[in-house]
């Protein structure tokens, strides 16, 4: 009766052990996973990062009716403003981390800069 009870109480300390060495095990796979994507910032289709103090990529081709998705990757606020009066928004300061979208409906090529940083500019060529 004692050993039954004893071999209850190892087994019941079994998997809480396992249950945590799991989850750290777990959280140190995400966390490396995560910190692999920020190595390698590669913007998808319909995407462009705000990087180093850059638009990647400068240019973006797409075909009418296509959202973009800007995201800020530095850690300085940027925006995304219109120079065109083709199709006029402006995101506002964009903060660390923060999207800003629109969606292009008008064929042609729209310009954008940084209010922030006028040097920063990029294009959006819609087919
Ligand atoms: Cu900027």
């Amino acid at each position: 009766m004692s050993n039954l009870k004893n071999s209850i109480m190892k087994k019941s300390n079994f998997f809480p052990t396992r249950l945590i060495t799991i989850t750290v095990l777990l959280f140190s796979f995400l966390s490396f996973m995560n910190s692999c994507k920020k190595a390698s910032d590669v913007p998808g289709p319909n995407e462009v990062f705000i990087q180093a103090g850059a638009f990647d990529p400068s240019i973006i081709t797409v075909t009418a009716g296509t959202t973009i998705t800007w995201t800020n990757n530095d850690g300085i606020p940027h925006t995304v403003t219109s120079t065109s009066l083709s199709d006029t928004f402006d995101s506002g300061s964009i903060g660390n981390n923060e999207t800003f979208h629109h969606t292009f409906n008008t064929v042609g090529t729209v310009n954008y800069k940084c209010t922030i940083h006028p040097a920063m500019t990029g294009s959006v060529v819609v087919n």
